[in-house]
């Protein structure tokens, strides 16, 4: 058994995957790689490679430097900003994709971790249960991209037998590290003003409601399907993965029984219109039986959360 890699390590995901896994395996099995550098006390005594997935020769030579065998790859491009960068986007989200699976392909990795998005979903896809299986849509860059890789994921498994894994992650709320440019980021940023300001202007409105997950189960979700029994994985794409599910005025809400002078404002923008394409609740039963998916953290614990890690 060799290594991990975490590539994309200094994001908000990767940031606290390496300290999970560096908990779980320990430091000295763990490999974080960035274009940027991680900040020193984040690593954990995990070593750190500056590297850039499309650079294949790096990627290459960091794999079998390492002894790497697994490969979770969390380099991408988000919502909003792949909207700003069309070509940029592709090119990360596709072919750091395809670096990875070819490099599994030619027996270098042997298990892949790889995240989608509720983003594969699209205005003509059912807004409430979202199915795992049904009409895949997307009207965003990084929808287009998250779908297309999916495929991808299930081509070289059923053609080449590839171990990689992968979850429609719902929009991530943390606050050790901020989000990249994403829709689902304003339920970050909502904590922060309510702390610092006691005021939030929405970029999403009021009662547009998406799916959302704390980042510690979102962490979980990850490791716990890495770890499954191969066999009982009936998906072969992403999963559907799901927890909390709320709108503007109900995270305002929640966050005023903590800060009763707490106002918000509704300016929506074309991130509102990304939003409204998405779905509001996924069903996410294949996750809860196949490999026995549960969350944790609903809406009151995650505001708790937010709020005593913010002001720590
Ligand atoms: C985004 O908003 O782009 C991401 C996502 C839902 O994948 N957080």
């Amino acid at each position: 058994m060799g290594k991990k890699l975490v590539i994309g390590s200094s994001g908000q995901i990767g940031v606290e995957l390496i300290e999970q896994l560096a908990k779980d395996f320990g430091a000295n099995q763990v490999i974080a790689a960035d274009i940027k550098p991680i900040l020193e006390h984040r690593t954990q005594g995990v070593e750190y490679v500056l590297l850039d997935v499309l650079d294949n020769e790096k990627l290459f030579k960091t794999i079998k430097e390492h002894n790497i065998s697994e490969v979770y790859l969390l380099a991408a491009m988000l919502s909003a900003v792949a909207e700003k960068n069309i070509q940029m986007a592709w090119d990360l989200n596709m072919k750091g994709l395809f670096n990875i699976l070819d490099l599994a392909k030619e027996k270098h990795i042997e298990k892949i971790f790889w995240p989608s998005s509720i983003a594969v979903f699209g205005p003509t896809s059912p807004k409430f249960n979202t199915p795992q299986s049904t009409l895949l849509e997307p009207s965003t860059v990084y929808g287009i991209s998250k779908m297309s890789g999916e495929r991808w994921c299930e081509y070289y498994f059923l053609k080449y037998g590839i171990d990689v894994r992968s979850l429609r992650y719902p929009g991530i709320i943390s606050y050790k590290s901020p989000p990249g440019g994403g829709t689902t980021d304003y339920a970050i940023e909502i904590f922060h003003a309510a702390i610092n300001n006691g005021f939030y202007n929405s970029f999403i409105a009021q009662d547009v409601t998406l799916p959302m997950i704390y980042m510690q189960d979102a962490i979980r979700a990850t490791t716990e399907i890495m770890q499954a029994d191969r066999n009982k994985l009936t998906i072969n794409s992403s999963y559907n993965l799901a927890a909390i599910s709320f709108n503007p005025e109900e995270i305002a809400k929640e966050i005023r029984l903590l800060f009763p002078e707490f106002k918000i404002t509704y300016n929506p923008d074309f991130r509102n219109k990304i939003a409204l394409s998405w779905p509001s609740i996924v069903d996410d039963s294949f996750a809860r039986n196949d490999w026995g998916w549960k969350h944790d953290f609903d809406l009151k614990k995650t505001t708790l959360e937010m709020v005593n890690g913010i002001t720590k």
